[in-house]
């Protein structure tokens, strides 16, 4: 399937989905969004995608909505504009999305990023919500996602002041997992990501599912819910094959079922 906007590249039990209108840093048109959410479709559905890494072509990662496409809007206009529905289904899908950002993340795309599982971020890195600066607020997500990842204080201070911070200021605010070089980020993440699609498929759907929807309960519907996650996986070839290998004192192959 070819797109005009993003690049979606599956190699062994790795998708790369790269966001890919560099001239315009990456800014998020409707266009690219719906591509955005076929692809969705395509790797959920997918049992050979094991994870997925989600990056910009060129040297940013996405500098938010397309402000051409925003600037004439009638609040309808706004509404079917809007980009959560296809980030929320980017956040559920069952597969682990690692974000590797580099340069700008703003505005709807550093809400993109806040939907992955994990940020990987390159030294020049810079995440910001400037929708204050254009007379709105954010609208993908930032709102919500962001203080559950950093707390609330520290999101609105994001998103009423509508500065940039660096990588080292995302880091040492559990935004982002780690910094490292630009020029070692993909690989970094690749590596990451090949790492992960060594375990074992099903169990790690099981965490996601269970991490996602626990945060949302209370400590005692969450655990239940991680019990049952936890007991189902004892359906599985691969926890036969797991435990068995361990037994053995051997590498585990797992299957993903
Ligand atoms: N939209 C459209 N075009 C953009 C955008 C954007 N968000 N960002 C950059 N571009 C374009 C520039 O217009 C420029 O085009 P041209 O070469 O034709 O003039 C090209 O990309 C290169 O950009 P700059 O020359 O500006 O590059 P600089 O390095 O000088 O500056 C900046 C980089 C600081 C990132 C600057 O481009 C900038 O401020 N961009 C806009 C950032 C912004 O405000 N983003 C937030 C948009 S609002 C948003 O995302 C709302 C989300 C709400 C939810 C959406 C749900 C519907």
């Amino acid at each position: 399937m070819t797109f005009n906007h993003i690049v979606l590249d599956v190699n062994k039990h790795v998708a790369t989905l790269t966001l890919n209108r560099p001239k315009v840093l990456n800014a998020l048109n409707r266009a690219m969004v719906d591509e955005i959410d076929q692809t969705v479709d395509i790797i959920a559905r997918s049992s050979d995608i094991r994870v997925v890494v989600l990056t910009g072509a060129g040297k940013h990662f996405a500098a938010g909505a397309d402000v051409n496409d925003m600037a004439n809007m009638v609040p309808e206009e706004a509404r079917n504009f809007a980009f959560s529905s296809t980030f929320n289904k980017l956040e559920s899908l069952p597969q682990p999305v690692i974000a590797a950002v580099k340069g700008y993340a703003l505005g709807a795309g550093f809400e993109i990023a806040l939907a992955a599982d994990i940020r990987l971020a390159g030294s020049s890195a810079r995440f910001g919500l400037p929708e204050i600066n254009l007379g709105i607020m954010p609208g993908a997500g930032g709102t919500q996602r962001l203080p559950r990842i950093i707390g609330c204080a520290q999101a609105k201070e994001i998103i009423f002041l509508g500065d940039n911070i660096d990588a080292a200021a995302a880091l040492e605010l559990g935004l982002v997992n780690r910094v490292v070089e630009d020029e070692a980020l993909l690989d970094e993440a690749l590596k990451m990501a090949e790492k992960i699609s060594s375990k074992p498929p099903l169990a790690l759907r099981m965490v996601k599912r269970t991490v996602n929807t626990g945060i949302n309960l209370d400590i005692k519907a969450g655990t239940e819910l991680e019990a049952i996650a936890w007991s189902d996986l004892f359906a599985t070839q691969d926890q036969k094959e797991g435990m068995r290998a361990f037994l053995d004192k051997r590498k585990p192959e797992f299957n993903g079922r």
